[in-house]
């Protein structure tokens, strides 16, 4: 059994969230924050047997857009990585971990 786990675009996570459970995934949503952009993301749970991973793959994939983003400049001391002039960066699609489940059980 593998673990999904997906860092989603906000605006994306309805639609692919929609599209694992009507596919019969169960899923677990939590809501995240990116920590270079400081701004809200959808993380999302999904246990899965290990034939099943390549079907929950596509489904966020075809379902996940990048996006271009503005950082905004900050004038907060200390934080030197943040630029002092707007950028752009593209953010997603989507970040997919996959990881090995040990054990899995419902009590
Ligand atoms: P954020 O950390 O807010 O990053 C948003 C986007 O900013 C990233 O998009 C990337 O394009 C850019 N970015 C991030 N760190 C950067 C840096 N040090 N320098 C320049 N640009 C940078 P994505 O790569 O699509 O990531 C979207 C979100 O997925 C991230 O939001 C973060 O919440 C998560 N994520 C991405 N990679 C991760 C990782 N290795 N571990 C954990 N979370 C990750």
């Amino acid at each position: 059994m593998k673990m999904i786990i997906a860092i989603l675009n906000a605006d994306d996570a309805p639609t692919v969230v929609h599209n694992l459970m009507k596919s019969g995934y169960s899923i677990t949503k939590l809501s995240t924050t990116g920590g270079f952009l400081r701004t809200g993301n959808v993380t999302i749970l999904i246990g899965v047997e290990d034939a099943k991973v390549n079907n929950v793959i596509e489904i966020i994939k075809e379902n996940s857009h990048s996006r271009k983003q503005m950082i905004a400049p900050t004038a907060e001391p200390g934080l030197s990585f943040y630029p002092t002039m707007p950028i752009e960066v593209i953010v997603g699609g989507a970040t997919l971990f996959v990881l090995n489940v040990e054990h899995f059980e419902k009590v």
